[in-house]
């Protein structure tokens, strides 16, 4: 079992690797055993931050169902098993499919999870490389895709993902995001609630647009309801109002742009009253707003999961920096910056690149095309059951919990049950892996090293910060597993050395170090560097590449990051224009093709009735998307998977608080209590998703007696975004029903 790693009692200091807020914890540790977890008061970033699920890591931790050791598949049941057994199942399982049906037979799918920790940033990619199939999945098209897509047209890279400077703002204008529940995203900014409060308190004024009366929209200067999906209209008519009144300054973008004069003609047709109806905002109010916007000091405008997983994703994301563009207030402080993250490639302050490309490939089924080199996980099931040659007949599922987090839960939950194969890479048997053969469980959070290497990327200061193991583990690494996986699909067989994986991935690292002219690295000899980069198993030798190949790299290293247990603050963003551009013009090329193309789809859209009732999700602080509901103090006192609705429709659909009601979209139904509240606008229904957990076969004691209902049996896996492929979670057209007692 675990072993502390220094004697009794001690304080250990790690940053939480749960959501995107990166805080530091305060952990006290006695006797091999969690006492007590705090926030880390010295942290650089956090201050002290700590929110009910960081402190809850014990209960994670000391969770008797969170897998200690691999499982596999005994008939209908589980069995545990050692790992050289576990490995040797999936070597004759696996193996023979890639074989016999090539590599597209095999599907992977890659969960949430895996951006908060090392080996997902590390591993994932030498198993993919490895396999060699076209059919990678992610919840990325559950998410943010929409967002890298824009970037990716705008900029030339999708890694270039621009922040709100919340800090030093003016103005923040806020839509589809909900910090105070989900404690931000695509925006790390630990004691994200309190950096809101600060932002008050020096006079900035906040607006938040969102279908529901958050805790976020609470505390800020204007709520503004718009009918779910429409944003995207909302903001092109406040473009549309700054372009008419002769308003528009680039600010430091100026010179760098090219297109505006097309953009300037696409927003013409969405005047604030053509689309007010639509969105149902007056135009007086969208007028004002786009002034307001334009007249603060500085000003950011940000949006999350609402703005993302919508009919007009991208497009959404899309007219977000427009408007910031357009309002002087891309890449100035206050604004939308770029963040440089340490682990980031370094790089010459010369604007130009290759630009973006999507649709490499398309799938076999349906013709989807690829972005950033995975399919859309709404067409995963098309592929799992549609015969024929680079059909999907195994799966890797690493993190994820696709049964419970994509649409239409029940179609897939169905296909993964007819796989030949599967392969689940996850601390819990739960929805999704109880389908899998094996089950190749993970240590826990404080049985791993950390460093936020995604994070750090959509951070509003530069910060780093890398923490050691709480515990020591007799489990494998995820690093390990993933490790070990890849080499078994190059075909090392089952006794394969995962060590050898670290080898090539710190080789190809410092390769690419040599050969970057911007590098500290650059130019030096390879075994020189090789031998100077402290001999550690896993990827902190390859994340020591990073920091010292890195935009940072003359003052950091592995060594200097141990010495600041409670990280360094590289201080506040920087512009970046335009040397960070990588567009083939070395330009924003504002009105990329497949953005002028999709304005097409904009004016049915515009046109189409307001439907009567459509269901959007919802976040609550203690929960995280589906998978902490087994830890008992995250999911005490009132059930949260309600049906809530406005007070107006359930009168309307005879509903009291409390009722069963039964809920139906196109493709399926189920049965929620309802929940009456002003908190949701008339014609919104909000359900909150990840929950669900009374099915046959899971081993999720606490989280099947708390089951909820699972929201992704109504989203639509034929509702999407149609530029990136990303799922319409928000805004689902719904019936809803009294239960016929
Ligand atoms: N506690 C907790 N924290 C989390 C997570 C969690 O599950 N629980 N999940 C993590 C993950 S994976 C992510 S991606 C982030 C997400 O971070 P956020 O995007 O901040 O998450 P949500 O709380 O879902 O906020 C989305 C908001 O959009 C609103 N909305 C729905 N439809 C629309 C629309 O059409 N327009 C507008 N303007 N608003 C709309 C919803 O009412 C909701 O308030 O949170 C992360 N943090
Ligand atoms: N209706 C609706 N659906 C949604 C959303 C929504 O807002 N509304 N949000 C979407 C979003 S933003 C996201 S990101 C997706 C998330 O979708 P997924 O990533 O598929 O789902 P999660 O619930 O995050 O599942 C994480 C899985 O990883 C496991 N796990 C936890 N820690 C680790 C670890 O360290 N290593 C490994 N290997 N596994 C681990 C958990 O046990 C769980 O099985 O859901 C999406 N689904
Ligand atoms: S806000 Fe996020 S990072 Fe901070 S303690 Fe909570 S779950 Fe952990
Ligand atoms: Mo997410």
């Amino acid at each position: 079992m675990s072993q502390p790693l220094a004697s009794t009692p001690s304080i250990h200091f790690k940053t939480c690797p749960l959501c995107e807020a990166t805080c530091g914890l305060r952990i006290e540790v006695q006797d091999g055993e969690v006492v007590r977890i705090r926030g880390d008061a010295d942290d650089v970033f956090s201050r002290g931050y700590v929110c009910p699920k960081g402190a809850s890591l014990k209960g994670l931790h000391e969770d008797p169902d969170r897998l200690r050791a691999p499982l596999l598949r005994d008939g209908d049941i589980h069995r545990t098993a050692c790992w050289d057994e576990a490995f040797d199942v999936i070597e004759r399982g696996l193996m023979p499919v890639l074989e016999a049906h090539g590599r597209n037979s095999v599907g992977v799918y890659l969960g949430n999870p895996n951006a908060h920790n090392l080996a997902g940033a590390f591993y994932g990619r030498p198993l993919l490389k490895g396999l060699g199939t076209r059919n990678i999945y992610s919840a990325s098209t559950l998410d943010q895709i929409p967002r890298q897509l824009s970037s990716g047209l705008l900029y030339g890279t999708p890694g270039l993902l621009p922040v709100p400077d919340i800090d030093r703002t003016d103005y923040l204008l806020m839509l589809g995001a909900n910090p105070l529940e989900s404690n931000g995203s695509l925006c790390t900014a630990p004691d994200f609630p309190g950096r809101l409060k600060a932002l008050r308190e020096r006079g900035a004024r906040l607006v938040v647009v969102d279908p529901r009366r958050t805790r976020t929209a609470a505390l800020a200067d204007e709520h503004v309801a718009v009918q779910p999906g429409t944003d995207v209209l909302l903001l092109l008519g406040m473009a549309n109002h700054l372009f008419a009144r002769g308003s528009v300054d680039l600010g430091a973008a100026a010179g760098c742009v090219t297109g505006i004069s097309d953009a300037e003609s696409l927003v013409r047709p969405f005047t604030p009253e053509a689309v007010a109806g639509r969105v149902r905002i007056d135009a007086a109010t969208i007028a004002r707003l786009a002034e307001e916007l334009a007249e603060a000091r500085s000003a950011a405008v940000y949006g999350r999961i609402g703005t993302n997983t919508v009919e007009f994703g991208t497009l959404t994301s899309w007219a977000i920096d427009l408007l910031a563009l357009i309002t002087g207030n891309l890449d100035r402080p206050g604004g939308l910056m770029w963040p440089e993250s340490a682990t980031g490639r370094a790089s010459k302050d010369r604007a130009g690149g290759r630009g973006f490309t999507i649709g490499r490939w398309k799938s076999r089924v349906k013709g989807m095309p690829e972005v950033m080199g995975e399919l859309p996980v709404v067409t995963l099931a098309d592929e799992i059951e549609t015969p024929g040659e680079g059909q999907i007949r195994a799966m890797i599922v690493i993190g994820g919990n696709p049964v419970l987090s994509a649409p239409n839960g029940r179609r897939l939950d169905e296909a993964f049950g007819r796989l030949d194969f599967m392969v689940s890479v996850d601390p819990y048997c739960n929805e999704t892996s109880r389908h899998a053969d094996v089950i190749l469980p993970p240590p826990s959070p404080l049985e791993r090293s950390h460093y936020d290497a995604a994070f750090y990327g959509l951070s509003v200061r530069n910060v780093v910060n890398y923490s050691a193991p709480v515990f020591e583990t007799d489990q494998l690494q995820e690093s390990d597993i993933l490790g070990k996986l890849a080499a078994m699909v190059m075909g090392q067989g089952a006794k394969a050395d995962p060590g050898a994986v670290d080898d090539l991935l710190v080789s190809g690292l410092v390769d690419m170090a040599i050969g970057n002219e911007a590098s500290p690295l650059h130019g030096r000899d390879k075994d020189e560097v090789i031998s100077e980069i402290p001999d550690r198993p896993g990827p902190e030798r390859a994340l020591d590449v990073l920091l010292r190949s890195g935009p940072y790299g003359a003052k950091l290293s592995l060594t200097e990051l141990e010495a600041h247990p409670h990280g360094i603050d590289l201080g506040p963003l920087q512009p970046r224009l335009p040397g960070a551009l990588r567009t083939a013009s070395g330009t924003i090329e504002l009105v990329p093709p497949p953005i002028a193309a999709d304005f097409e789809r904009l004016g049915e859209f515009l046109d189409r009735p307001v439907p009567e009732l459509v269901l959007v999700g919802r976040r609550h602080v203690r929960s995280n998307n589906s998978w902490m509901h087994n830890v008992e103090s995250l999911v005490r006192g009132r059930p949260r998977c309600t049906l809530q609705l406005h007070p107006d429709d359930a009168k309307r659909l005879r509903l009291d608080d409390g009722a069963s009601a039964r809920v139906r979209s196109r493709v399926g139904e189920l049965v929620a209590p309802v929940e009456v509240t002003n908190e949701v606008r008339v014609g919104v229904a909000s359900l909150p998703h990840g929950w669900g957990h009374d099915v046959e076969g899971v081993r999720l004691a606490v989280a099947s007696a708390h089951a909820g209902v699972n929201s992704n049996l109504l989203t639509d896996d034929e509702a999407f975004d149609s530029l990136s492929g990303t799922v319409v979670l928000n805004g689902i057209p719904v019936t809803v029903e009294a239960l016929a007692e």
